[in-house]
């Protein structure tokens, strides 16, 4: 309608304009017409008046001459009619004849269209001769009135103007209907053509796009990628990421956007401790990234209560503000009945997703009972997000395995939403991912997702093959997007990182501070070398393979024997499950074995720490160490690396790391080694202990680098920008979440 009006009110304007720009040549027209008219009238007046006017000039009746003459002036344009004899002689003539038409000047106005100003509006003289023998001179004056040509010239103009606006009416509506019709027609034809309708096999019923637009369709799709990856990486690399540099972001990017993280594990955890109520916060990586988001957006955590105290400090909707000494943004809090954390937790996603997922060679268990309340429980969560949810299109981002479904779920609540779902554990391929009974629906599940996000490009790969293996769904392996349901999905590597730099107060105290009290707190020799593992005591990180790695060197390099000392810190976790109590013990019993056949000649090669540790001593135990050993069997990123790395601001100590990690990729300075190879482990470690300190510091110092660069604030800001930007294209195409096929 704007459109309309901003159209229609110019080309209106423009035709007045030149309606009364054309109205002086309209009376001029309607002049010379008239003109000729009176003239030919006058002429046909003369000769009809002629015969009898002679007959009474030649019978001198000047009385009925003159009655003659008014009567003709009865008629409304004659004004007057006169005679005159000669120039000399006085007119005969009606009493309206004007004084200016004198007998003496008709000479001169014979032949001539003569006007004359009057009161009642222009007259118009007409001079004829009138010759008879008496009178040989005789001329006959007839004067119009015009006034009527004025009139009618004013009302020439006024049907001028309104056929003026007419035209102008019909000429905009005609307009306005065909650009309209042709502006959409050619912005849908745009639209299907940046959502790569008609560049592939149409879905059924789908109307079949522009052709004339084929030929620049994938040119045009190209530049757009090509421009947001250049804006990107522009802007990007303009960037320090720090925690604050993403709040100014989000800030900027992603004003008043309703922003809600959805994980198993909550932020904080309320406990209770006799009388007091504790409010914990997990050591993770996680927590870290996304609570600058939550803190700059207001927003809210949608996560598993699992707190002692949780219940108790919650509103009546199950929300708590936190932090609790600077409240910024809320917790959801989801209740799980034991069944359903049985089921859900323990159950589908740790004795099935997680195996399935590592290929760590323990067998995945897939259970219906399992499966049944994972369903539950990611609806439950879907129900919680979506009554949480403050606008139609808020930002979700899903965290992990726990919750594969949920992103389908969500986008039947809110279906503009913009779903972020990061998968933090790896994706195998294809025919491993088969295993699992309910595939197609795991799959189908988090391709809910706007954005589906993996560590590594690698694991990216698997998934697009799942997906073309598993489901009837379009795979664009150039723009690395899955087209299912009618709803596109973006697959992308978003390699999760740490906070940097990182807290003051883990690097408070001095290296030779911590590698004193480390050796001290440990019965360990002050010059015994040192080696540091931390992990969740889980199957996928090696750790047996790590201590056969440790006795293959003292085999090859004995001289180690009694010099070198491995601590392992593994902090207890799934304790329920079978399969990681029978790891705790076997790592346990592998332990004492290579301490049994070594101890006898100093300090035991292996001391194992089965128990939580807090961050403050992980680090304490980084920086006294001289070589840190990651020996995972498979592993998503692995954020031990990166913090060992961050740990050593004294640019030493060296970093041994398994090359099926997604760190490997990220870190190559490192002593890159494959774990279910002793040999080259060991080989790895001699190396390590006796790399000359320029080497150390070397390697070092582009690690720091690497990890100071890509640190966890781009990893959260690269993905809610990503989102940003589909935001943007999905209103510029006309809608706002998963961009539609
Ligand atoms: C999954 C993926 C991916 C360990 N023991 C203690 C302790 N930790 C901390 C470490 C580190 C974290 O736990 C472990 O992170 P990882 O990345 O190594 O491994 P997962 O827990 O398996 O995490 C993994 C990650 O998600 C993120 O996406 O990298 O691939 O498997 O921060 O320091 N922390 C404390 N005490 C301990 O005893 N405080």
């Amino acid at each position: 309608m704007r459109l309309s009006l901003r159209f229609v009110l110019p080309l209106m304007l423009v035709l007045a304009g030149i309606a009364y720009a054309v109205a002086p040549l309209v009376d001029r027209l309607t002049l010379s017409w008239f003109v000729h008219d009176l003239e030919s009238r006058s002429s046909l007046i003369a000769n009809t008046i002629q015969e009898p006017l002679q007959e009474l000039l030649a019978a001198g009746k000047r009385v009925k001459i003159l009655e003659f003459f008014n009567r003709l002036t009865q008629d409304e344009r004659l004004f007057a009619v006169g005679y005159c004899a000669t120039p000399a002689s006085r007119a005969l003539a009606t009493r309206s004849l004007p004084p200016e038409v004198r007998c003496s000047d008709l000479h001169l106005w014979e032949g001539t269209n003569h006007l004359l100003p009057s009161a009642k509006g222009p007259l118009h003289v007409t001079v004829r001769p009138m010759v008879s023998e008496a009178a040989p001179e005789g001329r006959l004056v007839l004067v119009h009135d015009m006034s009527f040509v004025t009139r009618r010239s004013e009302e020439t103009k006024r049907y001028l103007f309104y056929l003026f606006m007419g035209l102008a009416a019909a000429v905009s509506l005609v307009t306005v209907v065909i650009a309209q019709l042709s502006w959409r027609g050619w912005m849908a034809g745009m639209r299907s053509l940046l959502r790569g309708e008609g560049l592939l096999r149409q879905p059924r019923g789908a109307q079949p796009s522009l052709p004339e637009f084929k030929p620049i369709a994938r040119d045009l799709q190209r530049l757009i990628r090509e421009l947001e990856s250049d804006a990107r990486a522009r802007d990007e690399d303009q960037i320090t990421w720090t925690a604050e540099s993403l709040r100014a972001i989000l800030r900027g990017e992603l004003r008043g956007e309703d922003i809600i993280v959805v994980s198993n594990r909550e932020p904080y955890i309320h406990q209770r401790r006799g009388d007091r109520i504790e409010a914990q916060r997990p050591a993770s990586g996680l927590v870290t990234a996304l609570e600058p988001i939550m803190r700059a957006c207001s927003g809210t955590w949608v996560a598993h209560g699992s707190g002692s105290a949780d219940r108790e400090v919650v509103d009546r909707h199950d929300r708590v503000s936190v932090p609790p000494d600077k409240p910024a943004y809320r917790i959801r809090r989801v209740w799980l009945t034991a069944e359903e954390e049985a089921g859900y937790y323990y159950g589908f996603a740790n004795e099935g997703l997680w195996p399935l997922c590592h290929i760590a060679h323990v067998r995945p268990t897939f259970r219906s009972g399992d499966w049944a309340q994972y369903v539950a429980v990611n609806r439950k969560f879907a129900q919680a997000v979506a009554s949480e949810a403050k606008t139609k299109a808020p930002i979700v981002l899903v965290q992990d395995y726990h919750f594969a479904l949920l992103p389908s779920m969500l986008r039947e609540e809110l279906p503009d939403a913009t779903i972020i779902t990061f998968w933090h554990i790896p994706w195998p391929n294809p025919e491993s991912f088969a295993i699992c009974p309910w595939r197609d629906e795991v799959v189908a599940g988090l391709l809910g997702s706007s954005i589906l996000g993996f560590h590594t490009q690698f694991h990216c790969n698997n998934f697009v093959d799942t997906v073309d293996r598993l489901l009837e769904a379009r795979v664009d392996r150039e723009s690395f997007t899955v087209s299912f349901g009618g709803k596109l999905t973006a697959v992308r590597r978003y390699p999760i990182s740490i906070a940097w730099p990182p807290e003051a107060e883990m690097l408070q105290k001095n290296v030779a501070d911590c590698r004193s009290a480390v050796r001290e707190q440990n019965d360990l020799p002050p010059e015994v070398m040192l080696g540091i593992g931390v992990d969740r005591l889980d199957y996928t990180k090696g750790i047996v393979e790590r201590f056969r790695a440790i006795e293959r060197l003292l085999e090859l390099n004995p001289e180690w024997i009694g010099r070198f000392s491995f601590v392992q810190i593994a902090a207890p976790t799934r304790a329920g499950i079978e399969e990681y109590q029978q790891h705790e013990a076997q790592v346990r019993a592998t332990a004492t074995r290579i301490n049994g056949r070594f101890a006898r000649r100093g300090p035991p090669p292996i001391v194992l720490k089965v128990e939580h540790h807090e961050p403050r001593e992980v680090y304490a135990y980084f920086r006294a160490a001289d070589l840190c050993f990651v020996s995972s069997l498979h592993d998503g990123m692995n954020l031990v690396a990166k913090e060992f790395v961050a740990a050593r601001d004294d640019e030493r100590g060296v970093l041994i790391l398994s090359q099926f990690t997604g760190a490997a990729r990220e870190l190559p300075e490192a002593l890159i080694v494959n774990p279910y190879d002793a040999d080259q482990c060991a080989a790895a470690l001699h190396l390590a202990l006796t790399m000359p300190a320029a080497e150390q510091r070397d390697r070092m110092r582009l690690m720091r680098g690497l990890v100071a660069e890509f640190n966890v604030f781009r990893w959260a800001g690269r993905m809610l920008l990503d989102a940003a930007a589909m935001r943007r294209r999905g209103r510029l195409i006309g809608r706002s979440g998963g961009v539609e096929t």
